[in-house]
C-alpha cells in the first residue's frame, strides 16, 4: 500500500515537469512577469454528510394494478333496527277446552217474592192441567163425538155430540165419572148455554127429572131443586103426561120432555173426583 503511494507522487512529480513547470522557469528569465495560478492543493478532507434535500414534486398517478385476492369474510354487524309491524295472519284452529275453572263466589240473596208468586201459580197450572189430562184420557170417548169442554174452578163440562135418551145419557156420563149435567147456579147455567150455542145446537138434556115423583124435581144425583131454576114460561108442564125429563134450550131455559126422545146431551165431572 506504501509503495502504491510513492508511486503515484513520483508520477505526479514527473508528468509536471516534462509539462509547464520547465518552461515557466526558462520565461522568467526573459523579465516577462506571467502569473500563473498555483498549484492545486492537497485534497481536503470529505465534508460531513448534507442535510436531506427538499421533497421531490407528486410524481403522475401510477396504473391500475390488476385486483388482488379476495378477502376474508368479515366478522356478523350489529343487529339492525327492528322492522314495522306485519300484517294479520289467518285466524287459528280453535284449542282444546280449558280446565273447569274455580267456583264462584256465593250469590246475593234476592227479593225472590215475586218469583215464588209465579211458580206458585204455575204449579196451580200444572194441577189443573194434570186434573184436564187425567180427565181426557179417561173420558173423552173420540174427538168426533166432543165439541171440547168447558170448565170452572171445581167442574168440567162436556158437550157429547150423541144423541141417546135421557137414561142412556145419563149412564153414559156416569161411565166416564161423571153425570148429566146439573146447572144449579146462574154461572154454570151461562156456561152451558154458551157452550149450546157456540156449538150450533138448539137443545141438550141436561140432569133434571121427575122421574120417581111427578112435579117433583131433583138433579141427576139425587139433590132436589133449590130456589135457583131456569124454567121457561110455561114449563114444566107435563105435557100430555109424559114429561119427566128436561132439556136446556140455546136461551138457557128448561123445558121438561118425554124422556124416551133422543138428543145431545152435556155430562158434568166434578175436578176433585177424576
Ligand atoms: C112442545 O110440540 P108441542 O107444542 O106439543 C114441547 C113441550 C113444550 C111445548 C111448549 C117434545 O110441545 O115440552 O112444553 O112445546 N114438546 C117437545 O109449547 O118438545
Ligand atoms: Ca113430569
Ligand atoms: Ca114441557
Amino acid at each position: 500500500m506504501k509503495q502504491d503511494l510513492v508511486f503515484s507522487v513520483t508520477l505526479v512529480f514527473l508528468t509536471l515537469l516534462a509539462s509547464g513547470y520547465s518552461q515557466h522557469i526558462t520565461e522568467e528569465a526573459c523579465s516577462v512577469q506571467i502569473l500563473v495560478p498555483g498549484l492545486k492543493g492537497d485534497d481536503g478532507e470529505k465534508g460531513e454528510k448534507g442535510a436531506p434535500g427538499r421533497p421531490g414534486r407528486v410524481g403522475p398517478p401510477g396504473e391500475k394494478g390488476e385486483m388482488g385476492d379476495k378477502g376474508m369474510k368479515g366478522s356478523m354487524g350489529r343487529h339492525g333496527k327492528i322492522g314495522p309491524i306485519g300484517s294479520k295472519g289467518e285466524k287459528g284452529d280453535v284449542g282444546e277446552m280449558g280446565p273447569p275453572g274455580p267456583n264462584g263466589d256465593p250469590g246475593i240473596p234476592c227479593e225472590c217474592g215475586h218469583l215464588r208468586k209465579a211458580v206458585g201459580e204455575m204449579d196451580i197450572q200444572v194441577a189443573q192441567l194434570t186434573t184436564e189430562l187425567k180427565f181426557i184420557k179417561n173420558a173423552l170417548p173420540s174427538p168426533a163425538v166432543v165439541a171440547g169442554v168447558r170448565e170452572t174452578d171445581n167442574k168440567i163440562y162436556l158437550l157429547v155430540k150423541e144423541e141417546k135418551k135421557y137414561i142412556d145419557a145419563q149412564a153414559y156420563c156416569q161411565g166416564r165419572g161423571g153425570t148429566l149435567s146439573m146447572p144449579k147456579d146462574e154461572s154454570t147455567n151461562s156456561l152451558i148455554a154458551s157452550y149450546i150455542n157456540q156449538a150450533g145446537l138448539n137443545r141438550v138434556f141436561i140432569g133434571i127429572n121427575d122421574l120417581e115423583k111427578e112435579g117433583h124435581f131433583v138433579y141427576s144425583d139425587r139433590s132436589p131443586l133449590q130456589t135457583f131454576n131456569k124454567w121457561r114460561q110455561g114449563e114444566p108442564n107435563n105435557a100430555y103426561d109424559e114429561e119427566d125429563c128436561a132439556e136446556m134450550v140455546s136461551s138457557g131455559g128448561w123445558n121438561d120432555v118425554p124422556c124416551l126422545i133422543t138428543m145431545y146431551f152435556i155430562c158434568e165431572f166434578d175436578k176433585e173426583s177424576l
